[in-house]
């Protein structure tokens, strides 16, 4: 059986209307995916922008409404200078060739994450990128950069606090509430989260958010990662019982 045909086999065992509303997928493997192939890093890195193409293409295909990608944690500036500087050129990149696509297929672009510390440049691509898709109306795509789910949380409880400081907090505040000060204000949570190359944690990515969200592994690096595997992990997601904690 070809590739082509796996695909469309797949595709049709998916239900539609149970698709997991909100995809989010930590992006891991890129560095080791080369080392392996006796590659400079940055190479993995410039093919993981192609499984970004790819799974943004099949994602909005497929019907998903949010997809977020986990793409550079606050922690990653730990990273060699050249490599931080290369992956900070991806934005960028990502958009020049991709922007057509997007506008096309309708997909909006969002930032989540501190920008505050982005260089210039990257800030610049993806303001523009976020403008230029900022009235299209089907799949929402967040890009995690300089994302921390701690600091997000901590980020958040000062802003309330402010706003109580101000005056405009009426008594306590439930979980509702508190989630409309996180970067992910009115998107409803992951109901999947893929993490690929083997890794089984979630590394202080949406914490809050992903108090329910189905779970999905696989050992295949991000370079490696295709449609075939973005859709056993929605096939996997749609066998799966979601009982929210009830017995
Ligand atoms: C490298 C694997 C797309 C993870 C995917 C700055 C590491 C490829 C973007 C991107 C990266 C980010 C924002 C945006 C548009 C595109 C990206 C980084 C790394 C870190 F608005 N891929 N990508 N950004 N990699």
């Amino acid at each position: 059986m070809d590739l082509e045909q796996k695909e469309n086999e797949l595709k049709s065992s998916i239900e539609p209307d149970r698709l997991p509303g909100h995809v989010a997928i930590i992006m891991d493997g890129n560095g080791r995916w080369a080392v392996e192939k006796g590659l400079p890093r940055q190479e993995g890195h410039r093919q993981g922008v192609e499984t970004v193409r790819e799974t943004v293409r099949c994602s909005s295909e497929l019907g998903i409404n949010i997809l977020t990608l986990f793409a550079f944690s606050t922690e990653n500036w730990q990273r060699p200078a050249w490599e931080v500087n290369y992956l900070m050129s991806l934005p960028e990149k990502y958009f020049n060739s991709e922007l057509p696509d997007l506008v096309r297929n309708n997909v909006r672009v969002n930032l989540i994450g501190d920008d505050s510390k982005l260089p210039a440049r990257v800030r610049k691509a993806v303001n523009e990128g976020a403008e230029a898709t900022k009235n299209n109306t089907g799949m929402l795509l967040n890009f995690a950069l300089n994302y921390g789910s701690r600091f997000e949380i901590v980020m958040a409880v000062n802003k309330l606090i402010k706003d109580a400081v101000d005056g405009k907090i009426k008594g306590k505040i439930n979980e509702k509430e508190f989630s409309k000060y996180l970067y992910t204000a009115d998107m409803h949570d992951p109901d999947l989260l893929i993490r690929t190359s083997g890794e089984l944690r979630i590394s202080n990515f949406l914490l809050w958010q992903l108090a329910y969200s189905e779970l999905w592994f696989t050992d295949v690096y991000w370079p490696d990662f295709s449609r075939i595997h973005l859709m056993e992990a929605i096939k996997d997601y749609q066998v799966r019982k979601r009982r929210f904690g009830k017995v």
